[in-house]
């Protein structure tokens, strides 16, 4: 093997460019593959590589999706670090699609008649052309388009250089096995706003304990993947990571390890609060230790080793790294009135999946087994309805069927103390109401809603339509309430505030969606849920096997707006679950 080696989330970027440029060339059906191909890559848990290296072209043929061709192009890809189809279809094309890409609206279709017709090939050429009034009078775009243009050039501005953790959090856990795998290093852990579970971070920051630094720095600097050094020193280095990255990383001995956990992790508003606390006490706080005066400017240190130590000698009580924003924590901390957040392991079962009955990948059965694997005693599935044309959304008859598959594959699992559930994801239509009819709506267990177009009404159109549609009685959660996607689509407008009351007064439950680029709600709306009382529930999305696993990424978004397990309906065993739903 010869080149450098990509992650699977470069080799994912790979695939779903080439999905790009085919819908580009108005090419049917091989863009939605390679989208698949995409997004099953991008959520394996195992390298690419490691699957080749164990099992061959046929490992590659197990991942969900990949068929021969494709399982042949992943192999050229680890061979040679390149893909001599992806490299054509650029020359053919040369522009910057990923760039492109991040505006919102802009499609392959339009990205390609922007270039053809004006010859745009990346963003500083759209926000020329659009500045100088020149998209308006293209075909299928219009004032309004031009404006909207001008205000995702914006937003892509804002948000451009923030990664998304969850898609992170790969790379970061190679980096990390690589240093751990040091004979000189005590302790590892990631810090700052990565153990904040922070939907984005700017850099990985990690903290590792030793008593000799000098070989992990030599290390880190020089590991593979690294494609630029900032500062190399002795107890802390700086460099840039070739997935676009920067990573800092901090030695300290033992003595000082909790105390420089607790200052790296942050946030930077928390620390200097709780340098206060320390004051106040006559004490001092830094990331060596939690230090007492005892005479003559002579200090000597009390707490240090670990976080809880310098907690517990602040007379505080621990706060999760999720709540450590400053956002009033530390007062309940000192009164000892802390809420015990939801934990890692709580959810008793998945509330949104999409199965190959519409767009995802995989069977009924094949989420249940899954479902069962990661201890599960429940899912619920949500294929998209029929005015999802583009994802074979089912209609009355094809729910209607899928309610008797779904018996049916319930009879397999009787004896494992597992429920498949019969639910759905209706779509809000533009005046609120759902495009499948009551009357099949009742029949089963539980009904999700959501928008997927007119994201741009007004914010009291908006709203009103929410309201509506969670006036209806057959529905009981909205999915995705909001309709950002991270990095990409800003939320449509929405009074939040005025949805939360309805969700309140209708007993609706509201969405936090854990795909790690969603995570809709954000903490401060999960926050102000918690605060009003309104349930909600934490769902995958998943499109496939693998995404399950993101659950992990919802259980720290609730965590990070202080949920604790009553607020989540499905941290609920199933007989409380329903009994609640059907109030
Ligand atoms: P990010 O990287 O923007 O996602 O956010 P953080 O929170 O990871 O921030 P970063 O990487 O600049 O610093 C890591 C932690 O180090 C931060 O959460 C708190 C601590 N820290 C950094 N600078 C300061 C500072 O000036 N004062 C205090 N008290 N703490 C700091
Ligand atoms: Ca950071
Ligand atoms: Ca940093
Ligand atoms: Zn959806």
């Amino acid at each position: 093997m010869r080149g450098m080696k990509l992650s699977n989330q470069e080799i994912a970027g790979i695939f779903y460019e080439i999905a790009e440029f085919l819908a580009m060339e108005n090419i049917q059906f091989k863009p939605r593959a390679y989208e698949k191909v995409a997004s099953a890559v991008e959520s394996l848990d195992e390298s690419v590589y490691d699957i080749y290296k164990k099992e061959g072209l046929k490992g590659l043929k197990n991942i969900p999706n990949v068929g021969e061709s494709i399982a042949e192009k992943i192999e050229e890809i680890v061979k040679t670090g390149r893909l001599k189809y992806y490299e054509e279809l650029k020359k053919r094309t040369p522009i910057d699609l990923k760039g492109l890409e991040k505006i919102e609206g802009l499609g392959p279709k339009g990205i390609r008649k922007l270039y053809k017709e004006i010859g745009i090939k990346n963003l500083d050429d759209l926000e020329k052309a659009a500045e100088a009034g020149k998209i308006r009078e293209l075909d299928g775009f219009g004032k309004k388009a031009e404006e909207n243009i001008l205000k995702g050039i914006e937003f892509a501005k804002q948000s451009g250089s923030r990664f998304i953790l969850g898609y992170a959090m790969t790379e970061i856990s190679e980096v990390i096995e690589g240093i751990k795998s040091l004979k000189e290093v005590q302790k590892i852990k990631v810090v700052g706003s990565a153990r904040r579970k922070k939907e984005t971070i700017g850099d990985i920051d990690i903290l590792v304990q030793s008593d000799s630094p000098k070989p992990i720095m030599n290390y880190f600097v020089g590991m593979p993947g690294v494609v630029r050094v900032y500062d190399h020193g002795e107890n802390k280095s700086n460099i840039r990571h070739k997935n676009g990255m920067d990573m800092d990383l901090r030695i300290l001995p033992e003595e000082s390890f909790g105390a420089a956990l607790l200052y790296f992790t942050g946030s930077k508003e928390f620390n200097i609060e709780l340098r206060k606390i320390a004051v106040k006490k006559g004490e001092k706080l830094n990331e060596y230790g939690l230090f007492k005066e005892i005479r003559n400017k002579k200090e000597k240190r009390i707490a240090g080793k670990t976080e809880e130590e310098v907690f517990e000698k602040l007379d505080m009580q621990y706060i999760e790294p999720e709540m450590r924003e400053n956002q009033g924590e530390i007062e309940l901390a000192l009164r000892n009135k802390l809420p015990k957040l939801i934990g890692y392991g709580d959810l008793k079962g998945d509330l949104q999946i999409q199965t190959n009955w519409t767009d995802g990948s995989n069977t009924i059965e094949e989420y249940a087994k899954e479902a069962i694997k990661l201890g599960l005693e429940y899912i619920l599935i949500t294929d998209h309805t029929k005015r999802l044309a583009m994802t074979g959304g089912l209609d009355e008859k094809g729910l209607l069927k899928q309610i008797k598959a779904i018996d049916k594959a319930n009879e397999k699992f009787k004896n494992k103390n597992f429920r498949i559930l019969k639910g759905s994801e209706v779509d809000i239509l533009k005046d609120g109401t759902l495009d499948i009819k009551d009357e099949v709506l009742k029949k089963l267990d539980i009904v999700g809603a959501s928008v997927h177009s007119y994201f741009n009404l007004s914010r009291e159109e908006q709203t009103k339509r929410l309201i509506k549609a969670m006036e209806n009685k057959n529905v009981d959660i909205i999915f995705h309430p909001t309709g950002r996607i991270i990095n990409r689509r800003k939320a449509y407008d929405l009074d939040i505030d005025e949805i939360i009351k309805t969700a309140k007064r209708t007993k609706t439950v509201l969405e936090i969606d854990a795909y790690p680029d969603r995570l809709d709600l954000k903490d401060e709306h999960i926050k102000k849920c918690v605060d009003a009382g309104v349930k909600l529930a934490i769902d995958s999305d998943a499109h496939a096997i693998p995404h399950m696993h993101y659950l992990k990424w919802g259980i720290a978004q609730a965590r990070r707006g202080w949920a604790i397990k009553n607020d989540i309906i499905n941290a609920h065993p199933l007989g409380k679950l329903l009994k609640f739903l059907k109030q």
